[in-house]
C-alpha cells in the first residue's frame, strides 16, 4: 500500500469539550500511526491559507472567527489510504447529515461547531501539512516490537 499523511485539526469547539483524547484514541485505534501534534492558537494567516478556497463564501468571517476563538489541537497522522479514510471517520460537513458513528454525527448538532478538520484529498492534504508544521516538527518513528500494528 502507499503510506499516506493527512492533517486532522480539532478546532475550537471541540478543544473546549474536551474531545481531544477521543479523537486521538479512534485515530490510534484506528491503527494510524500519529507523526506531528500541537496545540495552538491559529494565526490569522494561518487560517486564511487553509480556508483561502472560500474566502468568498459568506460564511467566511464567521467561520475564521470560531477557528480564532481558542487554541486548536493540529496532528499529522500516517497510514495507508489516510486521508480518505480520515474523511469517512469524521463524517459529513453538515451535523444535520453526519451519520452516526462518525466524530461530526456523535459530537456536532450545527456545521457551524463541527469538531474537527480534515484534509479532503492528497494534495490538500500536502498543502496543509506543509502550512501547519514545520518539517522538524514531524517525527518518522518505527515500531520497535513493543506492539504489533502497521507502521
Ligand atoms: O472539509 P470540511 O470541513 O468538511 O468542509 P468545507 O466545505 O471545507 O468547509 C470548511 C468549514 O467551513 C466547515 O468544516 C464548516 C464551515 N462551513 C460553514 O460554517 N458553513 C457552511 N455552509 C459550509 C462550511
Ligand atoms: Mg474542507
Amino acid at each position: 500500500w502507499t503510506q499516506e499523511r493527512t492533517l486532522v485539526a480539532v478546532k475550537p469547539d471541540g478543544v473546549q469539550r474536551r474531545l481531544v483524547g477521543d479523537v486521538i484514541r479512534r485515530f490510534e485505534k484506528r491503527g494510524f500511526k500519529l507523526v506531528g501534534m500541537k496545540m495552538l492558537q491559529a494565526p490569522e494567516n494561518v487560517l486564511a491559507e487553509h480556508y483561502h478556497d472560500l474566502r468568498r463564501k459568506p460564511f467566511y468571517p464567521a467561520l475564521i472567527s470560531y477557528m480564532s476563538s481558542g487554541p486548536v489541537v493540529a496532528m499529522v497522522w500516517e497510514g495507508p489510504n489516510v486521508v480518505c479514510t480520515s474523511r469517512a471517520m469524521i463524517g459529513h460537513t453538515d451535523s444535520a447529515v453526519a451519520v452516526p458513528g462518525t466524530i461530526r454525527g456523535d459530537f456536532s448538532i450545527h456545521i457551524s461547531r463541527n469538531v474537527i478538520h480534515a484534509s479532503d484529498s492528497v494534495a490538500e492534504a500536502q498543502r496543509e501539512i506543509q502550512l501547519w508544521f514545520q518539517s522538524n516538527e514531524l517525527v518518522d518513528w518505527a515500531n520497535e516490537g513493543h506492539c504489533s500494528s502497521f507502521n
